[in-house]
């Protein structure tokens, strides 16, 4: 049977947190242990209505840093074999994902923030937003 990619293709990522007594700072850049793209497109996702579910969708080529920096919100992950689900709450903690993992965004709280660094500019081709070809194509 073959191998899902959930490990090569979806990593936690802790960042460095910059604190003094004013506060604290996280700093993301191009190439380093926490942003391993060159960073093309940044968006951010807010005012999510209750129990809405975004995503349910996979990438073909892209590479994302999602990040809640305000709030929290739930990312399922599928690669087509194992499914897991982790818990975005924290600005110094990210959620990595690179290529073909099918993912939803949920359970949202009302402030919550999602910003997401790229790896590309905006392309509907890079979109796999049937599940059954997601599987075609992973399997
Ligand atoms: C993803 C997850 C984490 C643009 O015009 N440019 C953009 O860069 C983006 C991201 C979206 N859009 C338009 C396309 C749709 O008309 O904004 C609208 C909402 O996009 P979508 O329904 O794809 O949003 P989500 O939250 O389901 O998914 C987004 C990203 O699209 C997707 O790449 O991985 O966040």
């Amino acid at each position: 049977m073959k191998q899902g990619q959930m490990s090569q293709r979806t990593r936690m990522v802790d960042f460095l947190v910059k604190g003094d007594e004013r506060g604290a700072l996280t700093v993301l850049e191009n190439a380093t242990d926490s942003v391993p793209f060159a960073i093309k497109r940044v968006y951010y996702i807010w005012g999510t209505q209750p129990g809405v579910v975004r995503g349910k969708h996979g990438h073909y080529k892209l590479c994302q840093l999602l990040v809640s920096v305000c709030g929290s919100c739930d990312i399922a992950l599928d690669d087509g074999f194992e499914k897991k689900l982790v818990r975005l709450d924290s600005p110094s903690r990210g959620v990595l994902i690179d290529g073909p993992i099918w993912h939803e965004m949920l359970n949202f709280s009302p402030d919550c923030v999602l910003l997401v660094l790229a790896s590309d500019v905006y392309n509907e081709a890079d979109y796999i937003r049937d599940y059954d070809r997601f599987l075609e194509e992973v399997h």
